[in-house]
């Protein structure tokens, strides 16, 4: 049963989070000091590293190249609408000037606040904000012993904890969030990180934490991993979520095969976040996804009314590798021809086609093209639905074909002629 409250929880949710469903491209930024040992922002539990062998990262930190108004442009020109930068990673390390710790950027040799300035320099391109926020703390000292069940190892001497004083790390998490939505300006989306085993919900004093969190910002939308990891679960899915169920689905990595649906089966806001390389944190190494597999993945998550945060990993310097600018690039010029194809469109109300995927906005349907073809394009049971047909690149027409004789082919429209492969969109006119 659906409370009251639940109802206007979902009533809220849906409203909020209307632009984020329009805007369904951003970018993830995961820096921090673990850009120096280049090996994962997971590197210090990984590798077992206690905090006094962790502290030389924090002594060396200079991140002088870091221009957060070419990050901005960089996402800008790629089609992203939005960003999302990590004010604090597990690690604990802050990149902004909080009044609650000496653990710091301001007390690096960078003397900056660079959550400061990545929100002036992100606002000034006219893209959305949004903080990442680990819930998880390796460094602070009333953080337990860090056993999670997915990295069952982290129950080692470096991250032995009292966990009885864990109300003085709720005083200061808290306090933290209170800093980041009071002293900032406008925050568009707030991204925690994450639930896992009893570390759920209320653990968090999660809805104290949402009251706080509306009443300094009440437009802002929040992730589900105050109810939830990484993968599905919290409440968010079922028709009685809680204050802290969230806004929006964040899967990880995966992009779900069905979309996202509350228990009822009602599509729920969700976004897919996913790695340029291996890391998240900077690497050199790693296989890159091609600016090719970026879009197409892109293109899926529209198909099912979702959004994509592809991650950059700045390194030490804080420069955006190479690469990831080429990737980033190369998206932007697809995106500067095709981006009528993924703003504000949504799931079309076809099956998926063989030779790609639908988008659709209005009445307008778009065909996404992933297979280089070998003759006509059946456009299966929209025959005599098709208004026009145009090449969205360039707004050629292409030429709809009367069905084959052929008794299966009957309610299907063609393409006539070999459509170019991938970059390639049709735009019928759906009556
Ligand atoms: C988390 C972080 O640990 C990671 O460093 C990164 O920030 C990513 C976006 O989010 O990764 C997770 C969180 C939860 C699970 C797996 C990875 N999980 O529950 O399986």
């Amino acid at each position: 049963m659906t409370t009251k409250a639940a109802h206007s929880i979902i009533a809220q949710r849906t409203e909020r989070t209307k632009w984020f469903q329009e805007d369904r491209f951003g970018m993830f930024i995961h820096w921090g000091l673990y850009a120096i040992p280049a090996r994962g922002e997971w590197v210090r539990s990984m590798e077992q590293i206690s905090v006094e062998d962790y502290q030389p990262y924090f002594e060396e930190f200079n991140p002088d190249q870091y221009d957060p108004k070419q990050w901005a442009r960089a996402a800008k020109q790629a089609g992203m609408k939005y960003a999302v930068l990590t004010a604090k990673h597990h690690d604990g390390f802050c990149l902004f000037d909080s009044g609650l710790t000496a653990y710091k950027s301001t007390n690096t040799q960078a003397k900056r606040d660079l959550v400061r300035e990545f929100l002036d320099a992100f606002r000034a391109e006219g893209l959305k904000v949004g903080l990442y926020y680990s819930l998880i703390d390796w460094h602070h000292p009333d953080y337990p012993a860090y056993g999670d069940p997915i990295h069952p190892m982290r129950n080692n001497e470096a991250f032995k904890r009292d966990p009885e004083t864990f109300g003085s790390y709720l005083t200061y998490m808290h306090g933290q969030v209170r800093e980041l939505l009071t002293n900032y300006g406008r925050i568009d989306i707030m991204w925690f990180d994450f639930s896992y085993g009893e570390m759920v919900g209320e653990k968090w004093q999660a809805t104290k934490l949402m009251e706080m969190i509306r009443s300094l910002q009440p437009h802002i939308i929040v992730d589900n991993r105050l109810d939830a990891s990484g993968e599905q679960g919290g409440s968010i899915y079922s028709d009685n979520p809680q204050l802290y169920s969230g806004d929006f689905a964040s899967p990880e990595q995966i992009i779900p095969p069905e979309g996202v649906q509350d228990e009822a089966g009602n599509p729920l806001p969700w976004e897919a976040c996913i790695t340029l390389n291996n890391d998240w944190g900077y690497n050199p190494n790693g296989h890159y996804k091609s600016a090719k597999v970026i879009v197409r993945k892109l293109v899926e998550c529209v198909s099912k009314n979702g959004n994509l945060l592809v991650n950059i990993g700045p390194d030490a310097k804080g420069a955006i590798p190479q690469k990831s600018l080429r990737v980033l690039a190369e998206v932007g010029q697809w995106m500067s021809k095709n981006r009528a194809s993924i703003y504000g469109c949504v799931k079309a109300g076809l099956d998926k086609p063989e030779w790609g995927r639908y988008t659709q906005r209005g009445n307008k349907l778009y065909a996404h093209i992933f297979e280089e073809s070998i003759g006509p394009i059946n456009l299966r049971g929209l025959n005599g639905k098709i208004k026009r047909a145009r090449l969205l690149a360039d707004g050629s027409e292409l030429h709809i074909s009367k069905p084959w004789s052929a008794k299966q082919y009957t309610d299907d429209a063609f393409f006539n002629f070999s459509v170019p492969e991938h970059f390639s969109f049709a735009l019928p006119d759906e009556t």
